[in-house]
């Protein structure tokens, strides 16, 4: 049995045990009651029955809260999930990043970044510069700028929109070996965008690749319907969707010499007609109960839908 590995299950059939490293249910809105391998992201789920994604690992994992900063660790994985008050987006996201990213560094263990997620109030609120995922990446970039030795840093990562009012969420997951970043050759990468996107660009990896023991784990990063930097077929969910099908598979092409084994995806749409689109093509990627479907704006106005996930097998 592998070590590690990432299923879609329904909630209600779903029992933490001792191999349950975390746990993610998805609802916007009030946290409700959950356990503490339990994380809520504050999305809502379209799926007619509501999913559960489960990480599991064999070596038990331990939950602690540093200033209001949750952490659920064992020695091969680290996850640390934050919250903070959305007033002024740059600096919210600066002021997260800085907590997080320090508490990381103070740890013993050497923990490397393996992605980040990051569900964002209200993302394409404000016009121009002003737009809250523009200002996001200037905070990000802010707190990056005092930690990334080089490219080979810049971690896989998703940014898409939660409702107005919500808190940004941050999740980071690390281990204590390098995770490799890759590109897509079929678009530019998004730390070299042009200033037309916003005065710093966005600091993510379109994926990230994890070598544990024979195993590979591939970390996808959100991905669109964008061909070099642009976004492509505006109004056109399934048009859409296949370009994102494509940049995927040009992703796992990247990273495996085998088509992967195992994958689970979160599909995530602004209505439901871009998930129709968007499912059709998630069940072509992975099984067909393995796609979670919520609700989430994309970062930038035009894009309708997007996709992550995690893929593994053989290198
Ligand atoms: C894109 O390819 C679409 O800012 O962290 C995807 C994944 C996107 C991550 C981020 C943004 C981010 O540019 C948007």
């Amino acid at each position: 049995m592998q070590s590690f590995s990432i299923r879609i299950e329904p909630l209600a059939q779903s029992k933490v045990d001792e191999t349950t490293f975390a746990r993610f249910l998805f609802a916007a809105g009030s946290a409700h009651e959950a356990g503490d391998r339990d994380v809520l992201i504050r999305l809502n789920q379209r799926n007619p029955q509501p999913l559960c994604e489960v990480w599991t690992h064999a070596e038990p994992a331990t939950c602690t809260t540093y200033d209001s900063i949750r952490a659920i660790e064992n020695s091969a994985l680290m996850v640390l999930v934050g919250e903070s008050g959305f007033t002024d987006p740059k600096d919210a996201t600066f002021e997260l990043y800085q907590r997080m990213l320090s508490l990381l560094d103070a740890q013993t263990t050497d923990w490397r970044i393996v992605k980040i997620w990051n569900f964002v109030p209200d993302i394409n609120a404000g016009a121009g510069d002003n737009e809250v995922y523009r200002q996001f990446c200037v905070g990000r970039a802010m707190a990056f700028d005092r930690r990334l030795a080089g490219e080979q840093d810049i971690p896989a990562a998703t940014a898409v929109g939660s409702r107005a009012g919500e808190p940004l969420q941050v999740m980071v997951a690390a281990a204590p070996v390098p995770t490799t970043p890759v590109e897509n050759p079929r678009q530019v990468s998004a730390y070299r965008y042009p200033r037309q996107y916003g005065p710093r660009s966005p600091l993510f990896a379109r994926a990230g690749v994890l070598n544990v023991e024979s195993e590979r784990h591939l970390f996808l990063s959100g991905t669109a319907s964008i061909v070099g930097h642009e976004s492509q077929s505006i109004n056109d969910a399934d048009a859409q969707a296949a370009i994102t099908q494509e940049n995927i598979a040009t992703l796992l092409g990247q990273a495996f010499d085998t088509p992967p084994s195992r994958g689970a995806l979160r599909v995530y749409a602004r209505s439901e007609n871009a998930d129709v689109a968007a499912c059709r093509v998630a069940h072509e990627l992975v099984a067909p109960d393995q796609a979670i479907q919520l609700e989430a704006d994309i970062c930038r106005a035009e894009l309708l839908l997007e996709m992550d996930g995690w893929f593994s097998g053989s290198p």
